[in-house]
């Protein structure tokens, strides 16, 4: 086989304003030295955030793409998917996991953040995007997907570790080996992100620290973070922490300069930090 660095096919939207998405990926997953192969599923002049946006779907591209990527027996070392803007765009991403049995599997169910479900993700929507987290072996979602997930309440209070334990469980139970719940505000712990790997049975807590905003493609970045470190070598705690570091600089970054959520993370700046090699031991135990 000819030697090559890793591969990952992304199948994402490209949104022109708002840094998310495919404007997010390519650049952090470059930086770490991963190559990205976009399957783009739409281009958007701005992200669905904006008050206005137009839209090209290109849900037409997709199974041609991956018909394409078959006759040319391309390898991909991870498929990766994201925002989806319909039911049959997932019924598409289920043809590429299946189609590549060996890469890993990655799916962040994107659907809402703070509670609530993005404006496009209807009941149907979030449903299929239930049937999409099945055939992943990582899902990583934030803490209002988990509640979405799992027919919950998006939780009113800090939660106990016992409860959160067992969101990470049933969500695994689903099919996923490892799963990642990030923005999940601990009763003994703060802002974290958990994770649970099912083979090992071992649960995993970062510490954020609390910034009072949130800005789009937060979940892109660190999903392509922890992407980009898994397939370097590291253990999932450290690509918890690895993930969680660079979102917080650039979250931190992106606040100091009190621009509007809506115009995603300066991340810009920041990269020469996934190029060079951090070694991280921030990690507990939940
Ligand atoms: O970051 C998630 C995302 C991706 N793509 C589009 C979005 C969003 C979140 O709103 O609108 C088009």
């Amino acid at each position: 086989m000819m030697l090559r660095g890793k591969r990952v096919a992304a199948i994402q939207d490209i949104s022109g304003l708002g840094r998310c998405s495919l404007t997010v990926i390519i650049p952090v997953l470059s930086a770490m030295g991963v190559q990205v192969c976009p399957v783009p599923t739409a281009v958007l002049s701005a992200h669905t955030g904006y008050d206005e946006f137009v839209m090209r779907d290109l849900t037409d591209y997709m199974k041609p793409a991956l018909e394409h990527y078959r006759r040319m027996k391309t390898e991909f070392d991870c498929i990766y998917s994201g925002f989806m803007a319909s039911e049959e765009q997932i019924d598409h991403a289920l043809d590429f996991f299946r189609a590549y049995p060996g890469s890993l599997k990655v799916v962040d169910p994107v659907m809402g953040d703070g509670g609530k479900a993005y404006a496009t993700y209807t009941k149907e929507l979030c449903r299929k995007m239930g049937e999409l987290v099945t055939v992943a072996d990582i899902i990583t979602p934030n803490l209002t997907e988990a509640a979405i997930l799992l027919g919950e309440e998006y939780p009113s209070a800090p939660m106990m570790n016992t409860q959160i334990k067992s969101w990470l469980v049933r969500l695994s139970d689903k099919g996923t080996r490892t799963v990642v719940i990030t923005s999940a505000e601990l009763a003994n712990g703060g802002m974290s992100t958990v994770g649970f790997d099912r083979e090992s049975g071992s649960f995993w807590r970062i510490g954020n620290d609390y910034v009072p905003a949130h800005y789009s493609g937060t979940g892109d970045m660190f999903a392509s973070v922890l992407i980009g470190g898994l397939l370097k070598g590291d253990s999932l705690p450290i690509a918890m922490n690895r993930a969680s570091a660079f979102t917080e600089l650039c979250i931190k970054t992106t606040f100091s300069y009190q621009v509007p959520w809506t115009e995603g993370l300066m991340l810009e700046g920041q990269l020469p930090w996934l190029t060079g090699y951090q070694e991280l031991s921030d990690y507990r135990k939940l």
